[in-house]
């Protein structure tokens, strides 16, 4: 709905033309756009059509914020806006300014704004400051954050990928020596048998329901994962197919539901299953993976009935899955959200890859691993270097290019660097778009610990509730231009490793608005000056570029991407030969201990609506779940009689932070034991369960207890 009344109020040819334009889509990580134009898939194919993107479009494409909009309301009254509102309230256009102790946000002028950051950031140590990315910037905008941040003497840089798929790059990197996918766009073309886990690409990523939907067609199988029976993932309409489009295409061959949490046990269990009718590829094994035995005789002597309880799975849906596996002679594991954002999300992604890897499924062409990544850059960002940790040869050529030392200091993690806020320890924190409150768990907590910083500096495109209820003593907002408006060309990364470059355009509305990208110079140049290194310089992005394939590992291509506009795949990623990036060349098997179930009450995922992207809501219904708006709780009819309770009642929703009244309860396809509701509203019931590996916390297994 919200795509067809916004799309006839900006003027369906403007929306087509902008759709068309030569820019990497805004939304997931497949990878859409770029040179070939914005419904072009990474292998050509068009046309690629997806909503998601639209609203997307719609959304940067509606009118400025009024010039009066901070006169009109205060800061109470901000707080109060849902993220609709927000969203809803138009584009920023203009840099305004929180004063401490002000009631009401006021506009200054760019310089005024750029004079504060810089005075905020001389007045204070580097170790009391730190840098966060959300996904959607370039990677030209978040290299120069990262070579900034670490240049003026910090490693307290970070992106969103903490509470996203950092347990995924953990544990990928643990097995096979690389953090990404090790398939590309076209492996998902050559295999027979997809093993979906934890993910809901028809939400979230739906041009990859065309790959799911090819599959099918081509009569391969696809095992669906999810204790949540997710409608779109057992029939699926394909838009840019008329038949399907009419009459659906069945997605789940087989489709399972475990516990949340339940994946370790499951995983183990189909292991166990194919060790039991020696069906491990022992020799892929001895000549390609370490560390084997331990796994395989874990698998073998756990008891079936505690993989029974702990997986929330019968034996025989885990054989089943064993059996089509085998069968298959080319099966991609991919795998989302309810996989990572568990206190055992690294387990469950080591779990996934130990089976790759048992039956030879990794380092072959039309098989492999797939992390279905978020933000249409988060990859990229993380790429180029937006993370605590630098690379020993990434470091040395930063030190060389910038002519300093950079500290060796351990930075923040996100959910640390919230905690560091709380406990006085950080006086300036910049946010590269993004909704970090929003994203955080334990509402209340994340705000009182993002209060105590001195000055908290956003770069956004819209408004959201973040920037109300995340502010600090000080709360500056500058408003940016999206990357199909950029005066220079950017570039993007997708999760299949492939680079895209957006070719930029003019902006949507009228204002102030700036280049990230610029805005970082900026400061930087203020900051740090010009010798012994010129930030201005780095105004031209192809400069940005040049450092970039200097000093990236794989990137070598994007220095000369603006002349030969060669989009192309980063070496050294996808593995089409079983020889991976560890020291001995081949792929490490690690224990995964089945994780302690949680104790006590229901365990609560928060999960995306069919209308909304991470923190920003377009439309409050789901349309998909039946879920009518934002305040529902999804149950299973076993559940819902357990506790008395009628489809539609109102009850009170209790977690380990906070409670929420009011909340409809909802009886639909979810099994017993599970309920799910919506984020970001619900983090203000979830405590922080952080993966003490991946530091992500437990979005997806919170307990929760029912109050009538
Ligand atoms: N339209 C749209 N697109 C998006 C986004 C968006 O918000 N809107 N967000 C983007 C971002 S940043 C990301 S990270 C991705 C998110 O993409 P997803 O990971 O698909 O999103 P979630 O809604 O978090 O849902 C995860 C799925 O995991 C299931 N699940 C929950 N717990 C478990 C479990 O313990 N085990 C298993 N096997 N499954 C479980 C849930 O039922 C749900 O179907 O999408 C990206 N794309
Ligand atoms: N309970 C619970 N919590 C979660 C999750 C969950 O599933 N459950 N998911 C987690 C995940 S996977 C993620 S990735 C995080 C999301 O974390 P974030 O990435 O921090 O949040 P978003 O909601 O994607 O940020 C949206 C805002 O980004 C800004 N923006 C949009 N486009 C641009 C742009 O081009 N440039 C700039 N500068 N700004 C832009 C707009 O102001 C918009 O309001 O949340 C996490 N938190
Ligand atoms: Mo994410």
């Amino acid at each position: 709905m919200y795509s067809l009344e916004k799309a006839f109020q900006v003027g369906p040819l403007r929306l087509l033309k902008r759709m068309n334009s030569k820019n990497a889509c805004k939304t997931c990580a497949v990878g859409m756009g770029g040179m070939k134009g914005g419904m072009v898939n990474e292998a050509g194919h068009w046309p690629e059509v997806c909503k998601k993107s639209l609203q997307a479009q719609v959304a940067d494409m509606i009118g400025a914020l009024p010039a009066d909009y901070f006169d009109k309301y205060s800061l109470a009254e901000l707080e109060k806006l849902t993220p609709k509102q927000a969203e809803d309230a138009g584009r920023l256009s203009y840099p305004v300014v929180l004063d401490k102790g002000a009631t009401h946000f006021k506009p200054i002028t760019w310089e005024a704004a750029l004079n504060h950051i810089e005075s905020a950031l001389k007045s204070t140590t580097p170790d009391r400051t730190a840098f966060y990315s959300s996904g959607r910037s370039s990677n030209e905008a978040a290299f120069l954050l990262q070579a900034f941040a670490r240049v003026y003497g910090t490693n307290n840089v970070m992106n969103c990928s903490y509470y996203c798929h950092q347990a995924s790059g953990v544990a990928l990197k643990m097995a096979f020596g690389t953090g990404t996918a090790t398939v590309e766009l076209e492996d998902l073309t050559r295999c027979d048998l997809v093993v979906l886990l934890g993910a809901n690409p028809a939400s979230n990523h739906p041009r990859l329901m065309t790959q799911l939907a090819n599959l099918r067609a081509r009569g391969g199988r696809i095992i669906v994962v999810n204790p949540v029976r997710e409608s779109p993932l057992e029939s699926f309409h394909v838009p840019s197919q008329i038949k399907s489009l009419f009459f659906g295409t069945k997605i789940a061959s087989t489709y399972i539901q475990p516990l949340p949490g339940g994946d370790v046990a499951f995983l183990v269990g189909v292991l166990k299953s194919l060790i039991e009718k020696r069906r491990v590829d022992n020799e892929f094994i001895d000549n390609n993976a370490e560390g084997a035995a331990e796994v395989l005789n874990y698998a073998r002597n756990s008891d079936w009935s505690d993989l029974v309880t702990n997986s929330g799975t019968t034996k025989e849906e885990m054989e089943e899955c064993a059996d089509i596996i085998y069968d298959s002679k080319r099966t991609i594991f991919a795998w989302a959200m309810g996989l990572t954002h568990h206190a055992s999300g690294v387990d469950n992604v080591l779990a996934v890859c130990n089976l790759a890897i048992a039956t030879g499924n990794v380092g072959k062409p039309g098989a492999g691993l797939l992390p279905i990544r978020g933000h249409s850059n988060v990859q990229g960002i993380g790429s180029v270097g937006v993370a605590p940790a630098l690379q020993d040869s990434v470091r040395q050529s930063l030190e060389t290019i910038y002519g300093t030392k950079i500290t060796d200091a351990p930075g923040l993690d996100t959910h640390a660097m919230i905690d560091a806020c709380g406990k006085g320890d950080l006086d300036f924190l910049f946010a590269l778009g993004g909704n970090l409150w929003g994203s955080n768990p334990d509402s209340n907590w994340a705000k009182e610990s993002m209060a105590r910083a001195k000055t908290i500096v956003y770069l956004s495109t819209k408004l959201n509730p973040g920037h109300f209820h995340g502010k600090g003593e000080t709360t500056v907002i500058l408003p940016v231009l999206a990357r199909d408006e950029e005066p220079q060309a950017t570039t993007q990364e997708s999760m299949f490793n492939f680079i895209r470059l957006s070719e930029g355009g003019k902006p949507n509305i009228q204002g102030q608005m700036r280049a990230e990208a610029e805005v970082i110079c900026d400061i930087a140049n203020r900051v740090l000056g010009k010798t012994p290194f010129d930030w201005t310089s780095l105004r031209d992005y192809r400069k940005v570029r040049e450092i970039i394939s200097k000093t990236i590992p794989g990137w070598q291509e994007i220095g000369t991407i603006d002349d030969t506009k060669k989009e192309f795949t980063i070496t050294g990623r996808v593995y089409h030969t079983p020889r991976f990036n560890t020291t001995s060349g081949k792929a490490l098997m690690h224990p995964t201990p089945l994780p302690d179930p949680i104790k006590g009450g229901l365990a609560l995922i928060t999960l995306r609506s069919e209308g909304q992207f991470n923190t920003v809501v377009y439309d409050e219904y789901d349309f998909y779940r039946g879920m009518p708006h934002r305040f529902c709780i999804l149950m299973s009819e076993k559940d819902a009689q357990g506790l008395n309770l009628k489809d539609g009642q109102s009850v009170a929703v209790r977690g380990e932070a906070g409670r929420m009244e009011n909340i409809e309860v909802v009886i639909g396809k979810i099994r017993q034991g599970a309920v799910a509701m919506f984020y970001p509203e619900c983090n203000i019931l979830i405590k922080a369960n952080i993966d003490a590996r991946s530091k992500t916390p437990a979005f997806k297994s919170a307990p929760v207890w029912i109050e009538v």
